[in-house]
């Protein structure tokens, strides 16, 4: 059966969680506090660790938290129905997620000395992932092919829009001190260095036990075995756990074992087509 996706100016949003409402109220009327910490991300890029490891930094390391509140009434999804109202309710300081881009993202913001950390990976893995996200969550239409999928991608008609604009859009703000931008390749690179990036913007002091006890508790092992944040409790009509699994593989460049010659010709020409005006280099404009 065919998605009845959300729009809201001009993107579609998985309906089970969105509705125009919280689209709406997130984006001109929701109240940002100054001590609010974002977790922004374009989908598939590190929402759910990124989540982990602010919830552990917030615990300085200590996993109870993490392994017994559901990872979404931790840090809410601000924009989604359910998400609003925990958000709406909880006691500062929050930790709040979302995919918004930046031109829907809440008016408050601009005049709050809230913090935003927002988590960027490779493209093509994240078309990768995206791809096998799709095929088991109900809230998405079931890909037909990779080959539609990433042109899909490439045209910005996925859910949530176009990766190109929503990596711009934050990139705006890269310099200003309430922003932080991190990889998924750093992450992976150097959890314990990341961490302790993380913990200076967040003026969190903990020290190397705790920084050490934090990337145990998020590594993807440990994430994987965490109902918490596996995905493994969500209702079975939005997450088909028989089509595979949330936490799928955790690895970067399995985009080489599904692009062919000719897609990854066309990806390349059009990313630096699109991307050459924002003048900065990520880990994989290396590889
Ligand atoms: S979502 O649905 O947008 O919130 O998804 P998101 O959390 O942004 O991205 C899911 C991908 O992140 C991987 N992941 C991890 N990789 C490495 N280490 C850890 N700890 C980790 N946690 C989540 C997850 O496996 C998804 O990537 P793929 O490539 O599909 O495995």
């Amino acid at each position: 059966m065919p998605v009845q996706y959300v729009m809201y100016k001009g993107i579609k949003f998985p309906p089970a969680y969105n509705s125009e409402h919280s689209l709406n109220f997130a984006h001109n009327e929701f109240l940002v506090r100054d001590d609010d910490i974002f977790n922004v991300t374009y989908p598939k890029s590190g929402t759910v660790w990124m989540t982990e490891i602010l919830s552990l930094i917030r615990s300085h390391g200590h996993p109870g938290w993490s392994r017994t509140i559901l990872n979404s009434d931790r840090v809410p999804w601000f924009s989604t129905q359910l998400g609003l109202e925990s958000a709406l309710s909880y006691p500062s300081p929050r930790l709040l997620t979302c995919h918004l881009p930046r031109h829907i993202f809440p008016k408050s913001f601009s005049c709050s000395r809230a913090k935003v950390i927002y988590t960027l990976r490779d493209p093509r893995d994240v078309v990768v992932s995206y791809y096998y996200f799709s095929k088991m969550c109900n809230s998405y239409e079931d890909p037909t092919s990779f080959e539609q999928f990433l042109r899909d991608f490439l045209n910005g008609e996925l859910p949530h829009g176009s990766w190109f604009e929503h990596v711009q859009g934050w990139m705006e703000m890269k310099g200003r001190e309430n922003f932080f931008f991190i990889t998924y390749e750093e992450l992976k690179q150097d959890l314990q260095g990341s961490v302790r990036r993380l913990c200076q913007f967040l003026g969190q002091d903990l020290d190397e036990d705790d920084i050490s006890s934090v990337v145990q508790n998020a590594s993807f092992t440990s994430m994987r075995e965490n109902p918490m944040c596996n995905s493994i409790l969500l209702p079975s009509d939005i997450m088909d756990q028989t089509k595979g699994q949330f936490l799928r593989k955790g690895i970067c460049e399995d985009w080489k074992n599904h692009f062919t010659v000719a897609q990854s010709e066309t990806f390349d020409r059009i990313y630096q087509d699109r991307m050459q005006n924002l003048n900065m280099a990520f880990p994989w404009d290396r590889r």
